[in-house]
């Protein structure tokens, strides 16, 4: 009953409560028959049990050993680290210190990138919480942590039912002592179009405030003036901001005629004069081979005078030769995942790349035996999310000439088959051939998007290179591609090309500016009132910009937290596969609060496809009702 209720409320679940929470939530003392918490996280799992979740294959139920940490052999402690200069002396601080580091040093992107190129972005922050706090201790000479941004922002919302900015929060109570890192897509922000600047002002402001200390602002197009404006926000912030560059291409070879190392530097030379106080070099499909890393970090240390942060993804089992040729270069910064966590679409393993620079006077510092025992930890967690893993278990050497990013390989696939295209060489092909239609542009989200969903479109349409331009006159586009050739997600390196942009617009005339330039600020109070009646009650800053940048998703989200509640708590095998009748699950809310639930029996379905689940709840029973959508 009442324990229950307290147990379920999200304020109380994320661990924020005060001890003076049962007397401030009002909401508590609302009869039992009315909020009925029990019942709405049974609701969720029965419905997982009855219809399943996307993506996880109608197996017999898989049980998995809980994941270990051994604590014991973490045993390092907090010193002067890139953190600790940030709090006492500032950003600029951070960047003169990053110079002055003879080693070189890592990020880890286990809680960020890795698990959005291995498993769909769908790590529960559940599964992160029993490490985190261990990687203070384990971990206490590396630049940072990438905990947030990408894709995770509305994947947390969308899939796991969880409010991304509760697991900042919980980053930053639990690891004082690393810097934390995000990336950010300039304009776009954590999403997939354009936001007016005083939107993404707020969500930097909102961002830093809440605990990001490194942005690594990137543009889908490379376009400079994209990036701009989100480098100064972070400046005004006080934090550490990133330009970046992403990589494409293969300057090495003589066909390259685009993307070559003048462009790159040159690009580097424009993000300084941005503001920004670290390049990065955000090799996000994994190109770049390890004697053009070699080349292009010399030239970047040669021409520029911030460090050099480089990512790339080991989809080719190339990633640590280009790192230790980026090390010789005088790269200083790389990003690495745990080795559960790395390899094929993630980034390299990093104790592998500290076992390869053995005799490297830059060696990193590390603790192997801790980042082991982390490791251990991470390897408990995957077997949960092995089916989303689909296409990350082997080395790809076609990305070298697909250009596609880690991130889209498994998405694009799922696409495909959603739409009833089943040869994936197909897809393949046809991604190169729209590429080179669009002028081989910058591919990275959004813009590898656009590239996707026109390659599909081409297969159902029968389109090919020769016949786009004389039939695609009567055809309507996906809106990404319409978006795209309308100049809403920037200016392409070179400018579109021009017959194809006139077949796709069919008479809108495209921005040639930046879109940003001339989108009216939004209005935070108006919306904040909006979002009020939407859903009954004050929102707080950080839900109205939510709201603002996914407000079906946030709807949709909110939605499902009044239904669900506290599925936060359900081990990860239930929350992704339900349970069997006669199964126990034991859902501990932390705080030493448990409850134990029973799946006694389901029924057959109803004449309205309805089945019954028969649930014991600490010895009571519960009746649910479940539409049987199969
Ligand atoms: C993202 O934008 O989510 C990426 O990881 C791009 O590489
Ligand atoms: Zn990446």
């Amino acid at each position: 009953g009442f324990m229950l209720k307290v147990l379920a409320h999200p304020i109380f679940y994320t661990g924020q409560a005060h001890t003076t929470f049962i007397d401030d939530t009002k909401e508590l003392f609302i009869p039992e028959k009315e909020l009925n918490t029990s019942n709405m996280l049974l609701k969720y799992v029965g419905d997982i049990t009855v219809n399943g979740y996307p993506g996880m294959q109608r197996h017999k139920k898989v049980y998995f050993p809980e994941p270990q940490l051994d604590t014991s052999l973490i045993t390092g402690q907090p010193h002067k680290n890139a953190k600790t200069v940030l709090k006492t002396s500032g950003a600029s601080a951070v960047v003169d210190w990053i110079k002055q580091q003879p080693n070189l040093l890592l990020t880890d992107t286990t809680m960020r990138d890795a698990h959005q190129s291995l498993f769909a972005t769908r790590m529960r922050t559940k599964d992160m919480e029993p490490v985190i706090a261990a990687y203070d201790q384990a971990f206490p000479d590396i630049f940072s942590a990438e905990v947030w941004g990408g894709a995770t922002f509305d994947v947390a919302y969308r899939f796991l039912h969880e409010d991304p900015w509760e697991r900042l929060k919980l980053m930053n109570k639990k690891m004082p002592n690393t810097l934390l890192q995000m990336l950010f897509r300039g304009s776009n922000a954590v999403g997939y179009k354009n936001y007016p600047d005083n939107v993404l002002q707020e969500f930097i402001t909102e961002s830093a405030q809440q605990g990001v200390d490194v942005f690594r602002i990137f543009d889908s197009l490379n376009w400079v003036d994209q990036m701009e404006k989100s480098i100064q926000y972070v400046r005004d912030a006080g934090k550490i901001v990133e330009g970046t560059m992403c990589y494409t291409g293969d300057f090495l070879s003589p066909n390259e005629d685009k993307y070559d190392l003048n462009y790159f530097v040159s690009l580097a030379k424009d993000l300084v004069s941005a503001g920004a106080q670290i390049v990065a070099v955000k090799d996000m499909a994994g190109l770049l081979k390890p004697n053009a890393a070699y080349e292009l970090i010399s030239a970047l240390k040669n021409e520029i005078d911030v460090p050099i942060h480089l990512h790339t993804h080991d989809t080719t089992g190339n990633g640590v030769a280009t790192y230790l040729q980026a090390t010789r270069a005088g790269v200083d910064i790389v990003d690495v995942a745990s080795s559960a966590l790395s390899g094929t679409t993630s980034q390299p393993s990093m104790t592998s790349l500290y076992y390869g620079l053995t005799g490297n006077e830059r060696q990193p510092k590390l603790d192997v035996t801790a980042a082991e025992a982390v490791d251990r930890y991470w390897a408990g967690v995957k077997p949960f999310y092995k089916d989303f893993m689909k296409n990350s278990d082997s080395v790809q050497t076609d990305i070298y000439q697909t250009g596609m990013p880690g991130g889209q390989y498994s998405n694009l696939q799922q696409q495909a088959k959603a739409l009833g295209v089943s040869d994936f060489e197909e897809v393949k092909k046809m991604y190169r051939t729209v590429n080179g239609l669009l002028g081989n542009i910058i591919k990275v989200t959004p813009s590898s998007k656009v590239v996707g969903d026109l390659a599909l479109f081409m297969i159902q349409n029968k389109l090919n290179a020769d016949n786009i331009l004389e039939r695609g006159q009567e055809l309507d586009f996906p809106q990404s591609v319409v978006d795209f050739f309308a100049g809403d997600i920037g200016q392409p390196v070179g400018g579109f090309p021009p017959a194809l942009q006139k077949v796709v617009l069919k008479g809108i005339k495209p921005l040639t500016v930046r879109p940003g330039s001339l989108a009216k600020p939004i209005d935070f109070e108006a919306i904040q009132k909006e979002l009020a009646e939407v859903i009954k009650r004050q929102p707080s800053r950080l839900e109205v910009l939510s709201y603002v940048l996914y407000p079906d998703v946030f709807k949709e989200y909110e939605q499902s937290a009044k239904q669900y509640g506290a599925v936060y708590h359900l081990d990860t095998p239930t929350f992704y596969q339900g349970m069997r009748s006669g199964e126990t699950a034991e859902i501990s809310f932390g705080h030493g609060q448990s409850i134990i639930i029973k799946l006694d029996s389901v029924s057959k379905p109803d004449d309205v496809g309805n089945r019954t689940l028969f649930f014991s709840v600490n010895g009571e029973t519960s009746r649910i009702l479940i539409k049987d959508q199969n």
